[in-house]
């Protein structure tokens, strides 16, 4: 024998999970079907179709919805150890009222989760991927702390069906995103506005979506707990999404528009999850921008006692989205008052950076690390979950951009793994298919599997990647 070496390749870490995700929005289609109430997402394309790139919206996607069979045999074939999708609130509780429950909107996810674990793919399974029941949005959304009950009930629900079966669930996705883009009024230089795209330049809706979605996340991982964990024994968790920042320029401002940026875009999140409340310096921001505007209350809601206990370590992961890193300006170039204006900072792409797909992603590595240490650093030993990492390929089926991408992502997080001791269950390539990607539209392809989507099947036909990925998983080294 003349090659007695070891396999070239760097080897993953044992016990660590591979999979891919979707989220419901975006793949399923079939929004008014089997008895599928109105999200604020079906009422913000149909009142604003030109809000994204190609006008367009989700209402056909992937047609997934009527695709179980097809989808998770793809699944099957990639190899993958789970599969992280979204359940579609509106499906389950048309009007988001909880009296209300719709039977075959519960049935068509007992048959996803079930033909996965015929499959022996393990479900994880997001409550909420932004589609909100347009009825809650009537109250306000979450601006309305009443929305945290309908949220908990809803959860309730799907602990009770699918708890036996289902062993990982985020309970919210993105909040900070929802609530700066899609209460607030997101970063002026864009001036694209989410769901429910209410677009408030006031400051106080963006503060009271996140304030409520942090709340309707631990009273669930409380509900949990307290019904379900003992029977169940499943993990429950919130998403955040985290990107790598560093100043735009070495001066004094825009290393402090790094540590707001920080403190407004990560911090606002984590640290209410493990220490119960904000971090200082947010709150000390905010309240003091607030009283000088006159104001005796605060724009930032404040949590009382009961909900800091209740806060204070109530989650069994965090889930991390990583996708690139920004470089931070500061700027006051904003409304007063607004969100944007207390945080005083804007986030820009290093033009020097690779970028061949969607703009705001430019392929940086390096910095999954980084990011992953330094939430090691700030908050200790957390247990995280790779809940989203890709990028947009726009080359086709010859996806080589997305291969490197992945490959290198993969190489740093085992270097985060082995030498830094970050303690990470699981990676998740975002994302399954190409989907509907909210502002880019169908512009952008985020998938594994390439979707057709001027054909009314909506074939499905694997990359380039999907090859890779499936080596990956079957040997579990990461090829040079
Ligand atoms: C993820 O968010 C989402 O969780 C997922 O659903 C989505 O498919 C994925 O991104 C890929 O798009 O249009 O210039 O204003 C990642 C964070 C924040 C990235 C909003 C894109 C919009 C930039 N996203 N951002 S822009």
């Amino acid at each position: 024998k003349e090659n007695i070496s070891e396999p070239m390749g760097i080897k993953l870490p044992d016990g660590l999970l591979i999979g891919v995700g979707s989220s419901a929005y975006q793949i399923e289609g079939a929004p008014f079907e089997d008895g599928k109430g109105e999200s604020v997402i079906d009422r913000y394309c149909k009142e604003q179709p030109d809000w994204n790139e190609d006008s367009s919206n989700g209402t056909v996607a992937c047609d997934s919805y009527h695709k179980i069979k097809e989808d998770v045999a793809l699944l099957k074939d990639l190899g993958v150890n789970f599969y992280r999708f979204s359940i579609s609130w509106p499906r389950i509780i048309p009007t988001g009222d909880p009296i209300d429950i719709n039977q075959e909107g519960i049935d068509h996810y007992h048959k996803l989760i079930d033909t996965l674990l015929d499959a022996k793919i393990q479900p994880m399974v997001t409550m909420y991927h932004w589609d909100i029941p347009q009825d809650l949005q009537l109250l306000g959304g979450w601006t309305n702390k009443v929305v945290v009950d309908f949220f908990v009930e809803y959860a309730r629900i799907l602990f009770k069906e699918y708890g036996n079966k289902v062993k990982r669930w985020v309970t919210v996705n993105e909040p900070q995103l929802i609530s700066q883009y899609g209460y607030g009024g997101g970063p002026q230089r864009t001036n694209i506005s989410f769901p429910p795209g209410i677009n408030q330049w006031l400051g106080f809706a963006d503060y009271l979506s996140q304030h409520h979605m942090l709340l309707a996340h631990a009273h669930t991982y409380r509900l949990y707990e307290k019904e379900f964990k003992k029977a169940q024994r499943g993990l429950v968790g919130p998403v955040f999404q985290i990107f790598w920042m560093k100043p735009y320029s070495d001066t004094e401002k825009d290393r402090e528009a790094v540590r707001r940026a920080r403190l407004f875009e990560i911090d606002s999140m984590m640290h209410p999850l493990i220490k119960g409340d904000y971090p200082t310096e947010y709150k000390r921001i905010i309240d003091t921008r607030s009283k000088n505007e006159g104001r005796r209350i605060s724009r930032l809601p404040s949590f009382t006692e009961e909900e800091v206990e209740l806060l204070k370590g109530s989650f069994d992961y965090i889930g991390i989205n990583y996708y690139t890193a920004y470089d931070v300006k500061y700027s006051e170039n904003f409304p007063t008052p607004s969100q944007m204006k207390d945080y005083a900072a804007e986030k820009y792409v290093n033009p020097k950076a690779f970028t061949p797909g969607v703009k705001w992603l430019s392929h940086q590595p390096k910095h999954f690390r980084s990011s992953l240490k330094y939430l090691r650093d700030i908050y200790g030993d957390l247990r995280f979950f790779i809940t989203e990492n890709g990028c947009d390929d726009p080359s086709g089926l010859n996806d080589k951009d997305r291969i490197n991408y992945l490959k290198d992502h993969l190489k740093q997080l085992i270097l985060a793994i082995n030498e830094d001791g970050c303690d990470i269950g699981g990676y998740t390539i975002w994302s399954f298919l190409d989907s509907y990607e909210w502002a880019s539209g169908y512009k952008a392809k985020f998938g594994l599997y390439n979707v057709d989507f001027n054909d009314r099947k909506k074939p499905r036909t694997p990359k380039k990647s999907v090859e890779v990925v499936k080596e990956i998983i079957k040997t579990r080294i990461i090829p040079d």
